[in-house]
């Protein structure tokens, strides 16, 4: 396996700097850190000079489009211009090669740097990857302060709706342990360049489908407890999925119905995607425990007090057997 080496914050803007076609890769069933990273990148490459575009393995969300600025309609790899020779990749908030999806058979050996800051990935490319960052979001912010400074990069309003509702969303609306006096001083900055936080707050947190609504309720009848309400589990069988017309989109924030009850320390949600043995399952800690080391034993990884991993399973009561078998609290 090739050896991939830690980079300088001066060596990713060395590699950013030549003009050149670029393709910024983020991960599949993209988040705001994920598309918010991805599109400030965009905007900074362009500004130094190269075209570039961004492309994941699955659409963005209707609820994050505004991040977009109405830049590209798509970013399936299809969606890269006819005449684009590319010849620089790099990718946003993506910490293994299973999380970038069919990008990584399609581009593998090819990309040049990885911007990141989950600590527990699998790097696949020379990388900078702060794990003391809240969001790759305060990675792109530094990033483009720099550049300012050097007056090669220009602040503007949908650069700071980008980066805000990147920070905003990996640190929870700023509620979660990963956030540090730096967050709240990038995002002060951020403010005063008078975007709006309570509306792109709103579109990140309280904005909630009828159908992300449905699933919440299935979730919350799906609610198990375990080590005396210590542990709770949701569980979205994929026949329940089908039945109620749902798809994985609206399943994302499920951990948090489990993270909500009182006296729960480890919170977890498990979804069946499709109807066979792989179960996708997020893990959220409130207490001192490292929900990346679980999930780095079935393949998974993420941060200590957030991580995700994918378990092979029978069925969804043996998948969740496997992960709460291995949580010793
Ligand atoms: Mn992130």
């Amino acid at each position: 396996m090739t050896d991939f080496t830690p980079l300088s914050f001066e060596e990713v803007i060395d590699r950013l700097s030549p003009a050149a076609d670029t393709l910024i890769l983020f991960h599949r069933n993209p988040d705001a850190d994920a598309v918010g990273s991805a599109f400030a990148m965009k905007q900074v490459l362009a500004d130094l000079g190269s075209r570039a575009w961004c492309v994941c393995s699955d659409e963005v969300p209707a609820r994050l489009r505004f991040l977009t600025d109405g830049e590209q309609e798509s970013v399936l790899p299809v969606s890269i211009p006819a005449d684009f020779e590319v010849t620089r990749i790099v990718s946003v908030d993506t910490a293994s090669p299973a999380q970038l999806g069919n990008l990584y058979e399609l581009y593998k050996d090819r990309i040049d740097l990885m911007v990141d800051h989950h600590g527990m990935g699998e790097p696949y490319a020379h990388h900078y990857i702060r794990p003391d960052a809240a969001a790759t979001g305060e990675i792109m912010f530094d990033l483009v302060k720099q550049l300012a400074t050097e007056e090669r990069v220009v602040i503007t309003d949908a650069l700071c709706t980008d980066l805000y509702a990147a920070i905003s969303a990996d640190t929870g609306g700023f509620r979660f342990s990963n956030v540090t006096s730096d967050t709240h001083l990038r995002a002060a900055e951020l403010l005063a360049s008078g975007i709006d936080c309570a509306e792109i707050n709103h579109r990140l947190f309280d904005c909630k489908t009828q159908e992300q609504l449905r699933a919440q309720a299935a979730g919350i009848s799906n609610l198990h407890l375990f080590a005396d309400g210590k542990i709770a589990v949701v569980t979205f069988p994929y026949a329940l999925k089908a039945a109620l017309g749902l798809s994985d989109e609206h399943l994302d924030n499920l951990v948090d119905v489990a993270r909500s009850l009182i006296g729960v320390e480890i919170a977890i949600s498990i979804r069946q995607p499709k109807a066979e043995g792989l179960f996708r399952a997020s893990v959220r800690a409130s207490c001192d425990y490292d929900v990346a080391a679980l999930c780095a034993k079935f393949g998974g990884g993420g941060h200590k007090r957030a991580a995700g991993c994918t378990i092979i399973a029978a069925d969804m009561d043996d998948a969740m057997q496997k992960i709460t078998s291995e949580i010793k609290i």
